[in-house]
């Protein structure tokens, strides 16, 4: 049984259409993305090119689900621009993704196996920890173990893409004093050897994900990694470094409290929290669907997308 989510495929400007999207405004997508990329805006007609299919190279895709909230494929199906669609049906054959297929049961399994064994491989994305306690037995879909699908899904991946934090670093369930053992996909398998692209954020921005997705599609590599497996091109820089803030952090001019005058006139939020010095993100450039990002709406910066920021960077609110 050959199983594709979603709609069936068709001319990719035509389904933009009937959604009221222009041309111009998927253009305007992906120099953002580009742009994100560090490519600039002159890169937008190869992103265009690889997200609409036309490059003739639409790699196979599991996405598996293990320990999380879900938060990272809602930020990703939630995405305004283009539509989620485009990215699942046109830049990638989405073959197994268990939030958003129709199958279930047996039919789901099949697929899954089915992809396993496509001649052409095929590129997982994982999203959630992996709990490893006791043989994995506190994560478990259609009677196996989170650990056991993952390391055979991972094993046979031609590339692995770590998305969010919990995939990646271990995320919220793995917070002291992890009672199921949870940990993300390095941790958990670089013994086997695995290596995932770290794509961290609790959730991740989707254009992280979008844009690594366009880098295999135009090279068939992965992009260059830092020493957390992070794609330099999106993770180089620290939250701090970019943030609009900054001239308010030089000149000494802190935010005492959420209700003052001075968290009025957009100080910097230092003093109530922000970790965007030791955060490493694109979030102040590249913001969230293009409108803003947590400081822009004067909330610190919690250091989401860092190994243990649920443990290294609490009491939140406290500098
Ligand atoms: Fe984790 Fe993603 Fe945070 Fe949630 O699944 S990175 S808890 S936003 O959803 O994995
Ligand atoms: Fe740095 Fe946070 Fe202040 Fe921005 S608000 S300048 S990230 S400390
Ligand atoms: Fe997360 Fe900080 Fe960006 S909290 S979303 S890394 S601003």
């Amino acid at each position: 049984m050959r199983f594709e989510v979603g709609l069936a495929k068709d001319d990719v400007e035509k389904r933009l259409a009937d959604r009221g999207i222009s041309r111009r405004q998927f253009l305007k997508y992906c120099t953002a993305v580009a742009v994100a990329m560090g490519m600039g805006p002159a890169f937008a007609p190869q992103v265009a090119e690889a997200l609409s299919g036309k490059s003739g190279k639409r790699p196979n895709v599991i996405y598996l689900h293990n320990a999380e909230c879900t938060g990272c494929s809602e930020a990703l199906l939630r995405s305004t621009d283009p539509l989620i669609d485009v990215l699942l049906l046109d830049a990638v054959n989405m073959v197994y993704q268990e939030t958003i297929m129709a199958a279930a049961g047996e039919a789901a399994e099949a697929a899954l196996h089915e992809a396993m064994n496509s001649p052409d491989g095929y590129v997982a994305i994982i999203e959630g920890a992996i709990p490893t306690l006791e043989n994995g037995i506190y994560g478990k879909i259609g009677n196996r173990t989170m650990l056991e699908t993952s390391r055979e899904v991972l094993g046979r991946a031609k590339a692995v893409i770590a998305y969010g934090t919990c995939a990646c670093f271990g995320g919220i369930q793995a917070a002291a004093p992890n009672p199921t053992g949870a940990k993300g996909v390095n941790d958990c398998f670089r013994q086997e050897g695995i290596r995932a692209i770290n794509i961290p954020g609790c959730p991740p921005n989707p254009l992280n994900i979008v844009g690594t997705i366009v880098h295999y599609i135009k090279t068939g590599t992965v992009p260059e990694l830092d020493e957390l497996s992070r794609p330099q091109m999106f993770f180089a820089k620290s939250v701090h470094d970019q943030c609009e803030r900054r001239p308010h952090f030089e000149a000494g001019r802190f935010v005492p409290s959420f209700d003052s005058d001075e968290a009025r006139q957009g100080w910097c939020l230092y003093h109530v929290g922000c970790q965007g010095p030791s955060t490493y993100n694109n979030c102040p450039k590249v913001l969230f669907n293009g409108v803003n990002w947590p400081v822009g709406a004067g909330h610190p910066c919690i250091g989401c997308s860092e190994p243990n920021f649920w443990d290294r960077m609490t009491p939140f609110y406290s500098r």
